[in-house]
């Protein structure tokens, strides 16, 4: 792709989200690899180490919690070192400008990460479709516990820990496969995807549903898919704007564009 193209994919993404009232942006591994975050797939991704089926399915938790609970522990110590790159901070300075360029305009991250980046650039308008690695929660539905609550350890006494209350294993509030999505988080995705004028897919492969979904919703009701990714995706057959890039290069540049667009510093 030679310059004047790409800087005509970014006048096109921008204009589509100039001319927005409802924008969401779906967020994958792909937007924190800057921040030093593995992906899951693909080369240097997680799954090349682990087996998914053993870290990341409530089967491989019943079969050695203890694993699960290392593999999350190191993932733990990685991310809290991890700083929001650019490309995160470029989606936070977009709200604000949907906050403070009309009353209907909103602005969303739907993200499938759970490494709180989002929300730590400044972005209030986050949903969590995956959970989030700074909660546990008690694995017995019936315990006060189950309930996540807000957890910093990288290290316990004992692996698994225990429940405080029932003895039970705690688990990582996390979303395993096999495992529902939070009913309220997946219920407001999809509502605001079939209500966005313009979706914005940051770094995702879009091979995990129901997550993976929201794209679709949004280009069947008439919203705008802009993408961009370092490749193709499963998701690039309905961009309208497919943006081949990094992340915290590609967000800057649109947003920086927006603003030129409607005359903000
Ligand atoms: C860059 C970049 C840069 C790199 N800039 N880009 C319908 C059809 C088919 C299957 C199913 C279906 N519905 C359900 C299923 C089954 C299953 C599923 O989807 N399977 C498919 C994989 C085959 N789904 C589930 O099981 C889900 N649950 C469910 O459906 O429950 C139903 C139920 C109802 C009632 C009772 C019981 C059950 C749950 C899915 C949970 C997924 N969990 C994980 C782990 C979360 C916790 C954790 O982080 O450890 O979520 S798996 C993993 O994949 C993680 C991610 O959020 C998710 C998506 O990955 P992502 O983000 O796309 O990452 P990558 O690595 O795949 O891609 C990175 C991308 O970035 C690449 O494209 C790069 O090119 C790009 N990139 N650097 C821009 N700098």
């Amino acid at each position: 792709m030679s310059i004047e193209e790409l800087a005509d994919l970014i006048k096109e993404a921008a204009n589509i989200i100039v001319n927005s009232e409802v924008v969401i942006s779906f967020t994958g591994a792909g937007i924190s690899a800057e921040s030093g975050i593995p992906t899951f797939r693909g080369s240097g991704g997680l799954w090349e180490n682990y087996r998914v089926e053993d870290v990341a399915s409530p089967e491989g938790f019943k079969k050695n919690p203890k694993l699960v609970w290392e593999f999350y522990l190191e993932r733990r110590k990685k991310i809290a070192k991890a700083k929001p790159n650019p490309g995160h901070l470029a989606l936070a300075e977009l709200e604000k400008i949907f906050e403070e360029t009309g009353e209907n305009r909103k602005f969303y991250v739907i993200t499938q990460n759970i490494d709180n980046l989002h929300k730590e650039a400044g972005n209030k308008n986050v949903i969590e479709l995956h959970g989030n690695i700074w909660y546990t929660r008690c694995s017995n539905p019936a315990c006060e516990n189950s309930k996540p609550f807000l957890d910093k350890k990288m290290e316990y006494e004992e692996l698994p820990p225990r429940c405080d209350i029932c003895g039970s294993y705690l688990r990582p509030h996390v979303v395993w496969f096999n495992e529902p999505l939070p009913q309220d988080a997946i219920n407001d995705a999809f509502a605001l995807a079939s209500e966005a004028d313009a979706v914005i897919v940051v770094g995702t492969s879009g091979v995990v549903f129901p997550a993976a979904y929201i794209p679709y919703i949004a280009k069947e009701r008439g919203g705008k898919v802009i993408e961009i990714n370092i490749e193709p995706s499963a998701i690039t057959k309905i961009s309208d704007v497919f943006i081949m890039g990094k992340a915290g290069i590609v967000l800057p540049e649109i947003v920086k564009r927006v603003k030129e667009l409607i005359g903000v510093e």
